[in-house]
Parts: C-alpha cells; sequence; structure tokens
C-alpha cells in the first residue's frame, strides 16, 4: 500500500517541431510524477518539467544554464555553442521580475518567441542556407516594419554577421536588440515622427544595457 504513494519517476521524449522542417528539439525530460491522489491535480506542463532541469535547485535559470539548454538543444542547427549574449539580452528583455534569471513565465515567454523567430528564420533563409545572408536580412527587417537605410541595415548586419552570414543565434540577439531599442527610442518620440530628444545619461543606459 505504502509503495504505491510513494514517488513514481518516468522517463518521457517530448518533441518540439519547428515548422519549416528545419528540426526536432528532442528533450529528454525526467519528470517526477507524483500520484494524482497525492497531488490532488494533472500532471505538469512538460516545458515545466525541461524548465526544472535546466535551472537546477535555485528554480531560476542563469546566463550559463541558459547557454547550455539552448546550445544542447540544437536550435542554431548546426553544432556551435549558442551565443553567450543572445542569452544575456533574452534573460534582460523578459527579466519581469528584476530578478537577473529567468524563471518559469519568463522561460515560457521566451520559448514562444524562440519558435516564432525559428520560423521567420527559416522563411527569410531564402536561399535554405540555414544563415541570413545581407539581402534576407532586408526582406525581414521590411517585413517587420523597420524603416532603415540601406547604411543603416549595413551597419546591423556587419555587427551581427560573422563573415556574411548570420546564424540564428546572432538573428535573435539583432532582432531582440533592435526591437528592444526602438521599443526605448518610440517612447521618447511623442509625435511619433522619427525624431526623440535623450538626456546623455538615458541615451547612455538606454544603448549600455543590451
Ligand atoms: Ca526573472
Ligand atoms: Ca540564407
Amino acid at each position: 500500500m505504502f509503495s504505491s504513494l510513494t514517488n513514481k519517476v518516468q522517463q518521457h521524449t517530448y518533441s518540439y517541431r519547428i515548422p519549416r522542417g528545419s528540426m526536432n528539439i528532442k528533450v529528454v525530460i525526467i519528470l517526477l510524477v507524483l500520484p494524482s491522489i497525492c497531488l490532488g491535480q494533472n500532471a505538469p506542463d512538460p516545458l515545466y518539467g525541461y524548465f526544472a532541469e535546466v535551472a537546477g535547485q535555485d528554480g531560476q535559470i542563469s546566463v550559463n544554464e541558459l547557454q547550455r539548454a539552448l546550445t544542447a538543444s540544437g536550435i542554431i542547427g548546426s553544432y556551435r555553442v549558442f551565443s553567450r549574449a543572445t542569452c544575456a539580452i533574452l534573460i534582460s528583455v523578459l527579466d519581469r521580475d528584476y530578478s537577473g534569471k529567468m524563471g518559469l513565465n519568463e522561460f515560457q515567454e521566451m520559448w514562444t518567441a524562440l519558435n516564432q523567430w525559428k520560423e521567420s528564420f527559416a522563411r527569410f533563409d531564402s536561399d535554405r542556407s540555414g544563415e541570413i545572408e545581407a539581402h534576407e536580412l532586408q526582406s525581414a527587417l521590411s517585413a517587420f516594419g523597420y524603416d532603415l537605410s540601406p547604411q543603416a541595415q549595413g551597419v546591423i548586419f556587419k555587427r551581427f554577421s560573422e563573415d556574411g552570414n548570420m546564424p540564428f543565434d546572432d538573428y535573435v540577439f539583432c532582432l531582440v536588440k533592435l526591437r528592444a531599442i526602438t521599443d526605448h527610442f518610440r517612447r521618447r518620440d511623442a509625435s511619433q515622427n522619427g525624431y526623440a530628444t535623450f538626456k546623455y545619461d538615458d541615451f547612455i543606459q538606454v544603448t549600455m544595457i543590451y
């Protein structure tokens, strides 16, 4: 009788399908499944099990933990370490509770966004090279509504690409940073005419945080 109430450990494999056939992220999750008689609730969201495994004892995901998890997920498409700078900016822009780390809700939000970015990455990688080239980035920026000169687009591509190519993690970094800085600008552009006034200190805070 007692043994029937003890925790059972079950191993599950969950597949997260990323559209356009780029890849499946297979995550092997060890879930502690408590008998429903003890918990009085349904089994947890599979993403929770993955989160708990990545986060470890403190229940929060640090930059290093996120980098290890995203590297292991293979989401870049080729074996490469996922960019630490991208992990840092993801934690920074999603850190709603200012903990400096990623909690479960923030992780869920990131997971959804990451899948959307993966979908858009596949859509704009028109030659299916697995990386974004300059003209593909131009299409992406226009599609996302950024009204930028060829010079500004060139600066962005140069900053976030390597040898003329932009892999997935740098694509995410580029779009997240551009979005964040644009949001800061728009909040100060009261008449929405493309001009804003910044105090020097404010400008430094906005641009140096990422
Ligand atoms: Ca947080
Ligand atoms: Ca390409």
